[in-house]
């Protein structure tokens, strides 16, 4: 026990009592500190600390949006596909990707207001001696966004967000879209607001249910299309280590269906396993299907202005000013 004596002249307990006490602890003067509760108390106020600040660096849901759109208008890129098809780990391959020094074509990296989130994403996806740790399903009500801030060779900022929901809301979308299920509403608020989609077909669930996910695949598909406004589509063959698996007939009329579905679309194969040496799936692919994207969402936010030449019979209409 740690403490001392109230009358000032005596040097108990580290030198005998001046009033002959044996043991210091029974002595009517001595004071005793109470430590073990002083502690407990300290780390309470501590923990009970919530942080005054409105951003913590985790991925944002909906009502923090705000902290990135009051200084510039995001694009958002909405992640789409059935569950298990590859969606969270493709995000978390991208930022993987950028830690390595990977970049985007016509972007360099500016920071992020989600750089926990994605670190969370990031150290699930490690490598550990050859096995590839995946994310868990992303539950059913989650709805995240993840964050870049990117610059262009002009230094002109551009703010991205990643949309990451669980799968089963989209096929849940796909079945009824005016359905008030509210967790179709996260597929619903995704389809509304984003800029760009990728739509996510899962290599492996073709090998083994074969036309029953084609068929799943499909209805998102046509779902994404029904009020899609000439938005930039890339379909990302997922798992595509095996694509060579997936029977020709069900590979090639998937292709040719989605092919025929949209206008303003691209495909592209990725994956998460990499084969020994520089590996176009996971290093160059992953990174190309964004970089396909953020040239579409340019393209369509920078019209061009330039004037149809008019040639007509009346001087005012050729008038062009001088
Ligand atoms: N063969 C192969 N399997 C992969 C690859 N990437 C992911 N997987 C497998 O796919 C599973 C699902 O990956 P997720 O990223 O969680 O899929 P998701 O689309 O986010 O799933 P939900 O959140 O449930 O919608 C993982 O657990 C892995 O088993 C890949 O590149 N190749
Ligand atoms: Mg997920």
């Amino acid at each position: 026990m740690t403490g001392k004596c109230k009358i000032a002249e005596c040097g108990a307990p580290e030198i005998p009592c001046h009033n002959g006490c044996e043991d210091f602890t029974t002595c009517p003067n001595f004071i005793a500190e109470i430590v073990e509760k002083k502690t407990k108390k300290g780390k309470l106020t501590t923990d009970e600390k919530k942080s005054n600040l409105n951003w913590t660096g985790q991925a944002f849901s909906l009502d923090e949006l705000s902290l990135i759109s009051s200084r510039t208008s995001p694009a958002l890129i909405g992640i789409v596909g059935k569950a298990d098809a590859g969606k969270t780990t493709f995000l978390a391959m991208i930022y993987t990707l950028l830690l390595n020094g990977r970049t985007f074509k016509e972007f360099n990296f500016a920071g992020t207001k989600t750089i926990l989130g994605w670190d969370e994403l990031h150290h699930r996806l490690r490598l550990k001696q050859g096995e590839v740790p995946f994310p868990p399903p992303t539950p059913v009500g989650s709805h995240r966004l993840y964050h870049f801030a990117l610059r262009n060779r002009d230094e002109q900022l551009k703010d991205v967000l990643f949309s990451d929901a669980s799968g089963e809301v989209f096929s849940l979308w796909s079945i009824n879209r005016d359905d008030d299920d509210e967790n179709a509403e996260i597929a619903r608020w995704i389809y509304s607001n984003s800029n760009a989609f990728m739509l996510f077909i899962d290599c492996e669930a073709l090998i083994e249910q074969k036309n029953l996910a084609k068929r799943e695949i499909m209805r998102i598909a046509k779902q994404l299309c029904h009020d899609l406004k000439n938005r930039p589509v890339i379909a990302v063959w997922s798992k595509s280590d095996k694509k060579a698996e997936i029977l020709s007939t069900i590979k090639d009329s998937l292709k040719t269906e989605l092919e025929n579905l949209f206008s303003n679309y691209q495909e592209i194969e990725i994956s998460n396993f990499l084969e020994p040496g520089p590996d176009e799936l996971v290093h160059k692919n992953n990174l190309a299907a964004i970089d396909w994207l953020l040239e579409k969402i340019m393209l369509s936010s920078n019209p061009d202005l330039t004037l149809a030449e008019t040639n007509s019979d009346d001087l005012f209409i050729n008038y062009k000013g001088k």
